[in-house]
């Protein structure tokens, strides 16, 4: 390693004991665009459609809009674009604009999108007086008003719900050559340099950014009469429900490595996902902003308090409630997506379904992970993967961060450390256990491996502004990119995965890509200089600047191109038979069709702890719904309460992963005080008890696309109070979940929505909303169980998930006022694809007050599992059955009951029933 990257390094470590420096990342100020177009509000629009130009054809409306100067009479056209609008199914319209003739092709963002978003029929209704009236079939009104350019989008009701352009801030800057001396405009006798306000070059801090295209920005303003809130635009850390950005700067999406990122702000951080949702007692909508560049978006919500009203009324012409948002991105074209709703389930489900949804995951990954940075050799794993077992907690996988690799060269071992990761791995596949490796994007540049050797042979290489291989610096020293939008890159790329060429793996070992922002130490901000090159198909014709993009237009979907080249390869080193499982850093729209996320390097602090909710509840309404964050906080130690509360808060989210920084003292479970390692077990069994209500969670979310992990307005539309929450969710739409996350407490306030009843887990005590105080101890997790539902659950806690298999289920039945609940049981093998060929059981269960019924609701679709139904737990039960008799096969058994506290608790004992096969239970009174 060469001292000045020593110096780096260390440096590296030293400055990142304190909070974040923000010296290191642009505010809308530093970044050109953002600073030149912030302020870029006419008054009147330029942009106008060309009525005569309209064509409807199939789904699409194409037409041709102008710029025009409003102040010239002549009306001379300064620019053409050409304008689309297409309906999509599902209450889904897209608005595209791009130039007509552009100079060189501008970037469309590739691989967001699950495919072709499916069309919906479009019929032109009007087209007169300047308008144009069209509508989709299912009766959503669309209004073009031609001059200035303006769109509205009308609810089923035929209200007004999305306005584009309302407050003209649409713009495509065209793309223009660069002249290498300007005629003397200014008139001072002396040509001028083409540079105007950093036109053709930019330079922050000692990066220089040479913007060989020069500017190329895109912004369009959206307006969202009657919202109380809008949300979204993950990843922020400063809560569900956006925020005005009058003050400060906008919220801001550009894939950042931020060391040691701060709470309650608008910067960006590791994941960036365009899509926002707005929401009111009306109707929720949505927009999604297909766009990888560098995007900053402002909010004003009028009806927020410090808005002045004076403003509200100028705006929005004394309307109470409206929420005004502007998406500005580098470069690009516009292209949004309207989604009309119009719940907020609606919404939600309208963009899984244009970006994907999550795939199922291998059943272990739902377990409890633990990491750190790092196991730091084979028997630092045996040991720790003993403890559990001595410990008797309940876990799914370890995981080896970057040191067990030979140098920080992925795809080798540290033969020192780890010299048989086979056997590793086998011992601990032995228990049903799984190992999870990380292997980071950047490249070492090391003579003689053979990653670096073929890349460089190969031309694989991210290239820098002069076409040579771009070179950074990270974990290795001297590193390199690849290329992923090669096809040829991400295709030699994905072969680096299969067992062969990844000695020590196997089925059982899982994938980590991090750092795929992507990281790089010594870039403009942590990050790869805008101007490097990446691959774009050649194409006949198209040369120098034509012939490649430039970071600058990708950068937010490079870790998306990294996830789906390992994505492949993981599937592909198992032939397709396995389900793998793999974790990221960094987050564009369309992640979660490859990868589980979360919330990068947090804080073992209490408002790190909080702010683990809102943030993946952001991004579980932006489609990734396998979230996490690190358990105890990445930096720092947590002592033993907050670890405690750290567990039983993440035991109730998507991913449950311990990690910790390498400097940090140690903090597995047993290192703590016996109470506290008591604890901890209880809040890990806890999850396994629930581990297939989370698998069927995530099944559904297959079906539906709805989030796993919800916010409460969700289910509540119409329950204004419900709005601003985000301390406390829905697990599907049977649980209700309030973590504890101040020290010391002795209650939580939790707000129970809708007629409930909501049963504590623990007791089966029915609470009544809107607003309970619950009283914790240091033993408790406020969970509640709506009247309603039905939860299935084990008992037996194992070692890990695999070996839970055929143990038996209790379902807990908590009656609503009718004495019915319902709800649904997935069960597969959990591990391989074999579900797509029909076999899995997907059960309706049903709880009505003469019967409960358990059928088979997928057709064809049949597993043997040797699961059996141990136990039935009626919750709320006013009159209690005489008797009750289970029928399956044809048989007939008398079942045992008990009834329990103050009588309102039913335990129908042992019915053994086969959960592979339907059954009834009777009642008689
Ligand atoms: O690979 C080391 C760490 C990892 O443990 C962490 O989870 C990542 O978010 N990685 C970042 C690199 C550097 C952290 C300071």
């Amino acid at each position: 390693m060469k001292v000045w990257a020593l110096v780096l390094v260390a440096a590296f470590v030293i400055i990142g004991i304190s909070a974040v420096d923000k010296n290191k990342f642009k505010t809308c100020s530093q970044s050109g665009f953002c600073k030149r177009l912030r302020p870029f509000k006419p008054e009147k629009s330029q942009y106008s459609l060309n009525l005569d130009s309209i064509l409807v054809h199939g789904n699409v409306l194409s037409a041709e809009v102008v710029t025009i100067d409003a102040a010239d009479e002549k009306r001379t056209v300064l620019w053409k674009y050409a304008f689309k609008l297409s309906a999509l199914a599902d209450g889904t319209f897209r608005v595209e604009l791009d130039e007509a003739d552009p100079l060189y092709p501008r970037y469309r963002t590739q691989l967001a999108l699950d495919g072709e978003p499916k069309a919906d029929g479009l019929k032109l209704i009007s087209k007169d007086d300047g308008k144009v009236i069209l509508v989709n079939t299912q009766g959503h009104k669309v209004i073009i008003t031609s001059e200035p350019l303006k769109l509205e989008f009308l609810d089923l009701n035929g209200e007004v719900a999305v306005v584009l352009n309302e407050n003209s801030q649409l713009l495509v800057e065209p793309l223009r050559a660069r002249r290498e001396k300007v005629e003397d405009e200014d008139g001072d006798g002396a040509n001028q340099l083409d540079d105007e306000e950093g036109t053709w070059s930019e330079t922050f801090q000692s990066h220089h950014d040479s913007k060989p295209r020069g500017n190329e920005a895109v912004s369009l303003d959206v307006v969202f009469p009657d919202a109380d809130h809008v949300y979204g635009i993950p990843e922020h850390t400063d809560g569900l429900a956006l925020k005005t950005t009058t003050s400060g700067d906008p919220y801001r999406l550009y894939n950042l490595d931020v060391f040691e990122y701060i709470l309650d702000s608008r910067m960006a951080i590791y994941g960036s996902v365009p899509v926002m949702y707005a929401h009111g007692p009306k109707r929720t909508v949505g927009v999604f902003w297909h766009n990888s560049a560098e995007t900053w978006i402002d909010v004003v919500n009028y009806g927020e308090g410090n808005v002045v009203s004076s403003l509200v009324n100028l705006v929005t012409g004394g309307q109470k409630k409206r929420v005004d948002a502007r998406f500005l991105s580098e470069s690009g074209i516009v292209d949004m997506f309207v989604l009309m709703g119009s719940t907020p389930g609606d919404a939600f489900r309208q963009y899984t379904a244009l970006t994907g949804t999550t795939p199922l995951p291998p059943k272990f990954s739902l377990g409890y992970h633990q990491c750190r940075w790092n196991y730091m050799d084979e028997a630092d794993v045996r040991s720790v993967d003993e403890n559990f077992d001595v410990h008797d907690i309940p876990m799914d996988s370890i995981w080896l961060d970057i040191e067990y690799t030979n140098k920080k060269m992925y795809f080798t071992w540290d033969v020192v450390k780890f010299p048989r990761p086979a056997e590793m791995v086998a011992n601990l596949t032995a228990k049903g256990r799984k190992m999870v490796v990380i292997v980071d994007p950047h490249i070492k540049r090391e003579p003689g491996y053979f990653l670096h050797e073929d890349a460089t042979e190969l031309g694989y290489y991210v290239k820098d502004r002069d076409g040579k291989d771009y070179e950074g610096w990270c974990w290795p020293g001297s590193s390199s990119y690849p290329d992923f939008f090669n096809p040829v890159v991400s295709r030699y790329y994905s072969d680096r995965y299969r067992f062969e060429n990844f000695p020590g793996t196997s089925k059982d070992v899982h994938l980590w890509n991090d750092m795929n922002e992507p990281s790089v130490f010594n870039g403009p901000e942590v990050t790869m200089p805008k101007d490097c090159r990446h691959y774009k198909p050649p194409q006949d014709g198209l040369e120098g600047l034509a012939a490649y993009w430039e970071h600058r237009h990708v950068h937010n979907e490079y870790g998306l191109w990294n996830l789906r080249a390992t994505n492949t390869g993981l599937l592909d080193r198992a032939d397709g038979v396995y389900r793998p499982f793999l974790l990221t850093r960094a987050v564009f729209a369309g992640t979660q069709r490859y990868s589980a996320v979360w919330t990068g390097d947090n804080t073992a602090e209490w408002s790190f702890l909080a702010a683990s909710v809102p943030m993946c509840l952001s991004l579980a309404i932006a489609g990734n719904s396998f979230c996490g964050s690190d358990v105890g906080g990445f930096f720092k130690y947590p002592e033993a309460e907050l670890m405690t509360r750290w567990y039983q808060a993440a035991a109730f989210q998507p991913f449950f992963r311990a990690h910790s920084h390498i400097e940090t003292k140690r903090r597995e479970p047993w290192l703590y005080p016996a109470a506290t390692t008591a604890l901890i077990r209880d809040a890990n069994r806890k999850r396994y008890a629930l581990l297939d209500f989370w698998y069927t969670l995530f099944y559904e979310h297959t079906v539906d696309g709805l989030p796993v992990m919800r916010p409460l307005f969700q289910h509540y539309p119409d329950e204004p109070a419900t709005y601003p929450i985000d301390d406390q969710y829905l697990l599907g739409d049977a649980l209700l979940v309030k973590p504890v996350t101040t020290a010391g407490a002795s209650s939580v306030e939790v707000y129970l929505p809708g007629d409930g009843p909501w049963y504590d887990v623990d007791t089966y005590v029915p609470h009544k909303g809107p607003r309970i105080t619950q009283p914790v101890t240091i033993s408790k997790i406020p969970v509640y169980q709506r009247g309603g539902t039905i939860v299935p659950r084990r008992e037996r806690v194992r070692r890990s998930s695999a070996l839970m298999a055929d143990d038996p289920f209790t379902l807990v039945v908590a009656l609503d006022a009718n004495n019915s609940a319902r709800g649904s049981l997935y069960i597969d093998d959990g591990e391989t694809y074999e579900y797509k060929n029909n076999k899995y059981i997907y059960a309706k269960i049903e709880f009505g007050p003469d019967e409960m019924t358990y059928t088979l609701a997928s057709e064809g679709a049949q597993y043997p599992t040797g699961a059996w139904l141990e136990r039935v737990v009626v919750a709320g039960i006013r009159a209690a059955p005489r008797s009750a008799r289970l029928q399956q096969d044809g048989r007939q058994t008398a079942l045992q009951m008990t009834l329990h506290k103050g009588n309102d608790v039913l335990v129908l004992r042992k019915p053994a029933a086969s959960m592979a096969r339907p059954w009834t239970i009777t009642f008689a009174y």
